[in-house]
């Protein structure tokens, strides 16, 4: 039996328009007037917006962190980010030393595979970049669909590689079709920056800002940028959290270069004075790069208009205050970092970017879901409502107001980086694949039925337009 949406007006990056959205099995397969056929499930959607499912091109779910792990895992993560309007999560598989980039997926697959309430699926976080990683390298889309990888500038002795490491990925991911992904903060200088703060006996959580100040993002994105022009390879910066940043994304992207921004909700909407709390609480915004001062979020919002940001992630990598966070109450730097939100990206974008008339509708289904599409490979299955294209939809209620608040969240941690804020819309319906995933604002109870998705290399999937 086919589905039919009507009186809904359906946005996709590039058109706003009112159709009924006719759905058959997995697929959208008729997009017009009248598509209506004898037998049909018919759902009124009148006065809501259809989108894209969304695409969350970044999250950590399961992932450990020395002797603990995030607090959502696969099931937890994706049902919150279901109800939220997301049908798609592309997680970061992380190789541990030592191991093989084929242990490291096969971890990942372990993790996910019948967990998960949405499609998913995984680039991979490299830590140690040996001859036979670089020989794996060249396979991974084929064997594999992972079209991209990640690498850490920060973390040192931990995660971090060096500069020469940077530059062997990039050469061969521009042989390979990969998408390199980078982590850009200095880890010596933020090392030597820790080590001085500890030597003051400066523990609180409020110190985690000054040690990485937004100097050291700025250099390491220049850095980043510059290896990436001598491999002559596309470039995306995760977690772009200063104007300062971005500037140096904006000025390679002047000169043509194919180099790529991701900012996240906690950027855009939160500051640095959350750190400044006389307990411990500060410890929730403990993430890297860390929030800064609240005049960053203009160049940043600025970077969405003019399309210099390209996606927005949410970084989602949970730890709970009580027991996770904790382990860093008597020095900053233990405190786990990361901070929960693939639940709130949508509709903190929607209420904040389009509500408040900062960007426009086609911008925010660009910014959530189509260019990350394109720039994984996954575009035009994922990122757009199109014939043809996997009917995950989200029937966006526009009318309905809401406040954030951890008691009332899916995700599985005992806090919410938004807590109070105010959230203009909602998630009425939510198709993934044709399943009717949460209906009336109610994710169903049927299991979870997301798939991994092979990826596609980013050039093909490359038209020009991110
Ligand atoms: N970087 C991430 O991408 N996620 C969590 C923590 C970090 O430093
Ligand atoms: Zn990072
Ligand atoms: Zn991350």
């Amino acid at each position: 039996m086919a589905t039919i949406l009507t009186g809904g007006t359906v946005v996709t990056a590039a058109d706003c328009y009112q159709a009924e959205v006719r759905i058959e099995g997995e697929k959208v397969v008729a997009i017009g007037q009248d598509v209506f056929q004898p037998g049909d499930h018919h759902i009124d959607v009148e006065g809501c917006f259809l989108f894209p499912g969304g695409i969350d091109p970044h999250t950590h779910f399961d992932l450990p962190v020395g002797d603990i792990k995030t607090a959502d895992d696969f099931v937890s993560g994706t049902r919150a980010a279901a109800v939220g309007g997301t049908t798609t999560v592309i997680d970061f598989a992380t190789q541990n030393k030592g191991e093989s980039l084929a242990t490291a997926l096969f971890n990942w697959h372990e993790k996910a595979r019948g967990q998960s309430y949405i499609d998913y699926g995984f680039h991979l976080a490299i830590s140690e970049v040996t001859k036979d990683v670089l020989e794996e390298m060249t396979t991974l889309i084929s064997k594999e669909g992972v079209s991209s990888v990640k690498l850490y500038m920060a973390y040192k002795n931990i995660l971090q590689v060096d500069d020469g490491a940077l530059l062997k990925v990039l050469k061969l991911a521009k042989k390979a079709g990969l998408l390199v992904c980078v982590h850009c903060e200095n880890g010596d200088v933020i090392d030597v920056l820790v080590n001085e703060a500890q030597n003051k006996g400066q523990i609180e959580p409020r110190y985690h800002p000054l040690t990485r100040p937004i100097a050291i993002e700025r250099e390491a994105t220049g850095r980043a940028i510059c290896l990436a022009e001598l491999a002559d390879a596309p470039l995306y910066i995760v977690h772009v959290s200063s104007g300062a940043a971005l500037e140096m994304v904006e000025q390679a992207r002047l000169k043509g270069f194919p180099v790529y921004a991701e900012t996240c909700p906690q950027y855009l909407l939160l500051d640095d004075s959350y750190y400044e709390t006389s307990d411990f609480s500060g410890a929730k915004y403990v993430l890297s790069p860390p929030l800064r001062p609240v005049s960053n979020q203009k160049a940043l919002w600025a970077g969405l208009d003019s399309s210099s940001v390209a996606t927005v992630g949410s970084d989602h990598c949970s730890f709970n205050l009580k027991g996770q966070k904790e382990k860093g109450l008597k020095d900053f730097s233990q405190i786990p970092n990361g901070g929960p939100g693939v639940e709130n990206r949508f509709g903190l974008l929607y209420t904040y970017g389009v509500a408040n008339g900062k960007i426009n509708l086609n911008q925010f289904v660009a910014l959530t879901s189509t260019n990350a599409a394109k720039l994984f490979g996954l575009f035009p299955r994922k990122g757009t409502i199109a014939v043809g294209s996997d009917a995950d939809l989200v029937v966006w209620d526009p009318t309905v107001q809401e406040v954030i608040t951890a008691k009332k969240q899916m995700q599985q941690v005992d806090y919410n980086l938004y807590e109070g804020f105010c959230q203009q819309g909602k998630a009425r319906h939510v198709f993934l694949r044709g399943q009717h995933l949460v209906k009336e604002g109610i994710l169903q109870e049927e299991g979870p039925a997301g798939s991994y998705l092979r990826r596609t290399s980013y050039c093909e999937g490359r038209d020009g337009s991110v």
